[in-house]
């Protein structure tokens, strides 16, 4: 197994910290995962005093809310995040926590691989925002634990603001030859954390219409350490075919712990659609699809026809249907190096130690480190999804300079939150369900 390297980084006070961590790591990985010991305790209640409270009723009608806190190593953590569309009496729970869990960059050339949260300072290195960057919007000031400079632990770098996303809906009523347009709102609440030569933009979008996307925007410069490869793994970048920027890989894993309806015993379901051609009784091909209850632990990979769904225990909408929010996967390249890079959402007993999907630090001794190990068959009683959304970079010229931003992520989109359109206008209210066309 190769050594994870050091990254060459832009801070010197970086270096110290990434070797004590990645050996740490290393030496962890050991015991099956079946027989950790689990923890049932609770995650402490957020600290939701004003300063750390974020809500934003956006122009639809609909009001987001949550809390928010800054971890040494994950960075912004958003916390008992609740959806509340117009016309709903209360809140809607969503989310207990929702976080990064790990960024992991391993080279082509296999002489460097890197766990940017966990070994490279990415939280520490949280940057300021100027009001140009969060445009409309509010900057709050974090106070970054362990500061690369103790002397600056304050960054004004936790932009909240609201965007227009273009058409929430269209229709041409026939009955009365009126057209219900409305045009979308987000609201959008992200950091920026430089690794390296690298800038991560951190993004959290709600939206209006009870979609919430997270995605991380890799900007900043190429590493030009890097620019030496000529071992064919890279692509030529500058004058001629000297410089060669080495290819590599960022896997971006996110940890979500659902609390719908304010209760974490939220069940899992995978859904499988098959096509069958045409027989002779059908007058064209079928499918098929079918439910699959995930009861236990879960490594799940995507495939066509494939989806998941977590579904609130306790609470339904208006027309009695159970809540849930449908998992819908972002544009992946998955990376086959590591056996926690090897599938693309797993679902884990929820266990407080289990916080970063590798190299993760704050378990006991012998608790294995990565997210793989921790797939042991275990019943769900409260489960965790991980979601792994990986790209493959092969630079270009492009690329410089300032590097143009790639986004990588995934959204979770309500499926019967509401009996219909939370962003329905009153006069088409009544077309649930089984209906007819007014005369
Ligand atoms: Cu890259």
């Amino acid at each position: 197994m190769p050594e994870y390297g050091t990254r060459r980084a832009r801070r010197a006070a970086a270096v110290g910290l990434t070797v004590a961590a990645l050996a740490a790591g290393a030496t962890t990985a050991a015991g099956p995962a079946a027989a950790r010991p689990r923890t049932a305790a609770a995650a402490p209640a957020a600290d939701c005093s004003a300063s750390y409270r974020i809500e934003q009723k956006l122009s639809g009608g609909t009001t987001w809310r949550m809390c928010w806190h800054y971890d040494s190593k994950a960075g912004l953590v958003l916390e008992d995040i609740s959806y509340q569309p117009k016309g709903e009496p209360k809140p809607i729970k969503v989310l207990n926590s929702a976080r990064l869990a790990q960024i992991h960059v391993p080279y082509d050339d296999g002489k460097n691989e890197y766990s940017d949260l966990t070994g490279q300072d990415f939280a520490q290195a949280l940057m300021n925002l100027s009001p140009a960057e969060c445009p409309g919007g509010t900057i709050k000031t974090v106070k970054v634990p362990d500061a690369v400079d103790p002397r600056h632990p304050n960054v004004n770098g936790l932009c909240t603001t609201t965007r227009a996303r273009g058409h929430a809906y269209r229709m041409h009523d026939v009955g009365t030859d009126k057209v219900h347009q409305a045009q979308g709102k987000d609201f959008l609440v992200y950091t920026v954390n430089q690794v390296g030569w690298y800038e991560y933009i951190t993004e959290w979008r709600f939206q209006d219409d009870g979609l919430i996307s997270m995605n991380i925007g890799a900007t900043g410069s190429l590493s030009f350490d890097d620019y030496d490869s000529g071992d064919g793994r890279g692509w030529p970048i500058g004058k001629g075919a000297r410089a060669y920027a080495t290819s590599h890989s960022h896997d971006v894993f996110w940890r979500l712990d659902f609390g719908l309806d304010g209760s974490s015993k939220t069940k899992v379901e995978q859904y499988d659609s098959v096509v069958s051609p045409r027989t002779g009784g059908q007058q064209g091909p079928t499918t098929r699809t079918t439910r699959t209850k995930v009861t236990r632990e879960l490594a799940g990979d995507l495939k066509d026809y494939r989806w998941w769904r977590v579904v609130s225990a306790t609470g339904t909408n208006k027309d009695g249907h159970a809540r849930s929010y449908e998992m819908v996967p972002g544009p992946t390249t998955k990376y086959l190096g590591r056996g926690f890079t090897r599938h693309d959402l797993y679902v884990t007993e929820y266990n407080p130690c289990e916080l970063f999907a590798s190299d993760n630090p704050k378990c006991d001794q012998g608790h294995p480190a990565s997210v793989d190990r921790w797939v042991g068959g275990q019943t769900l009683t409260h489960p965790v999804i991980w979601m792994n959304v990986g790209f493959h970079h092969i630079a270009r010229d492009e690329d410089q300079q300032p590097m143009p931003v790639h986004w990588q992520g995934f959204a979770i989109a309500p499926r019967d939150v509401t009996a219909m359109n939370p962003l329905t206008p009153s006069d088409l209210a009544w077309q649930n369900g089984h209906w007819e066309p007014r005369s």
